[in-house]
């Protein structure tokens, strides 16, 4: 097939090198990412499987990878599509499975349809079998098989596979940590997405449609040569900003909105994600500036903590705190700072974690939480920081003119050597220069405390 795909080369198999140790006398088994259908037989544009792509660059349907840490021989298999002229007329030429091992640097690779016959010898041996049930009937139907005779064999010959773990436990940890390959592909996508940003915003004004908004940036995502979006768009106005994963994109932004625009490219499979908010009007001003700002400056509280060492839960404290003292200033909230954090009434209107991983998957698998407590940031880390305050349309207690008013602000950052770096800094955040690139006219800048 004619590809356009530039971009770095990823070393695959230092990944597979990496894994052997860890995989011991495990094998792993990774089906291919079904063919997904948007309604009876119209096809989306293929996604791999993250996992797969991960670890062995394969990226069409039909396909499984068995990868066996203990083995001299036929360590790395690729099962790979059959060889089908009326198929491939229809969804592209298929390579013969030789060609395939050759490209992919597998030991062997066999067509899909001798699965079933060849895995029971190559899985004999495993004492366990990393897969996560239900992705692929082919492969549960394996695995099943090869667990029933494992038993047999253990009772009589003491091995054979008697245990069955998800494939996360072995690569997610691996994953958080990006090699320089995936840093560049994610510096590729958040520059795309902040150029298409550049040209979107300035469209958000009163009487344009949400759609408009999103058809600028992904059309700004694909001319630039992104795969496309990394998830759903959302372009939402006033009111709808409260609803966090609003997506129909299909209300009309009025003249005092504020609208929250979230989204991402996605560069060669690699996810983006940049949410700014701005003022229909072209310019913030009056107690929705004071509502940004505070978000503002929870965001700057939150990048302030992000280093090498630091705790992820200390990110989403520095965030948590700004955000609940700047509802006490709004007078959203009645109390005092340690009780608004003991009680965590903050939460009503901010009830999201400030931070997710970003990776092959926008919310990238990395940990939470490890051994019960909270993970440590490591360099070469990649995660957003998105504070956000949501102000409910119908809450009566609010201050006039904040009800139905939704702020969240995010940049992606990369965790460094030395401290971090935010990709995403070539989009404005302050008000002023939000208020330029829409083309308001600037207020006269009003002092800020000393
Ligand atoms: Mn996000």
């Amino acid at each position: 097939m004619r590809t356009g795909n530039s971009g770095p080369t990823f070393d695959y198999s230092a990944r597979r090198q990496a894994l052997y140790p860890r995989l011991g006398r495990g094998a792993l088994l990774l089906p291919a990412a079904p063919v997904r259908y948007k309604n009876a037989d119209s096809e989306y544009r293929y996604r791999p499987d993250s996992e797969l792509l991960y670890l062995t660059g394969w990226d069409q349907p039909d396909a499984v990878a068995l990868i066996r840490g203990f083995a001299s021989e036929r360590r790395f298999v690729l099962f790979v599509p059959k060889r089908d002229a009326k198929a491939e007329l229809w969804s592209g030429v298929r390579s013969e499975p030789e060609e395939c091992a050759e490209r992919f640097g597998a030991d062997a690779a066999y067509p899909i349809d001798e699965l079933a016959t060849r895995a029971p010898a190559l899985l004999a041996d495993a004492s366990e079998i990393w897969y996560r049930l239900g992705t692929s009937g082919r492969c549960d139907r394996v695995v099943r098989a090869a667990l029933g005779r494992g038993r047999a064999r253990r009772v009589r010959e003491g091995r054979g596979p008697g245990l069955l773990a998800d494939p996360g436990a072995l690569l997610d940890g691996v994953r958080a940590v990006k090699d320089p390959a995936e840093i560049e592909c994610l510096r590729q996508a958040a520059d795309i997405t902040v150029e298409a940003f550049r040209e979107a915003l300035p469209l958000v004004r009163g009487g344009a449609g949400e759609w408009e908004i999103e058809a600028a940036l992904e059309g700004g995502f694909r001319a630039r040569g992104a795969d496309g979006p990394a998830f759903a768009t959302i372009v939402a106005a006033g009111a709808n900003a409260c609803t966090l994963h609003y997506a129909a994109n299909s209300g009309r932004i009025e003249e005092g909105d504020l609208v929250v625009v979230d989204a991402g490219a996605e560069f060669r499979s690699y996810a983006a994600d940049i949410t700014r908010t701005v003022p229909a009007s072209g310019t913030l001003s009056g107690l929705r500036r004071d509502l940004y700002e505070v978000v503002l400056a929870a965001r700057g509280a939150a990048l302030g903590v992000c280093a090498p060492g630091a705790e992820l839960d200390c990110v989403h404290r520095a965030a948590t705190r700004v955000i609940a003292s700047g509802l006490i200033d709004l007078g959203v909230l009645d109390s005092s700072l340690d009780e608004a954090l003991e009680t965590r009434s903050y939460r009503r209107y901010f009830p999201h974690r400030t931070s997710h991983w970003l990776g092959l998957d926008t919310h990238d698998p990395g940990p939470y939480r490890r051994d019960g407590g909270p993970p440590t940031l490591l360099p070469s880390m990649f995660l957003t920081v998105e504070p956000g305050l949501y102000l409910p349309p119908d809450d009566r207690d609010l201050p006039d003119g904040l009800a139905g008013c939704g702020v969240r602000i995010e940049d992606e950052v990369l965790i460094t050597t030395t401290g971090a770096e935010v990709l995403t800094a070539g989009l404005p955040i302050e008000v002023e220069g939000l208020d330029e690139l829409m083309g308001g006219s600037p207020e006269p800048a009003t002092p800020t405390d000393p």
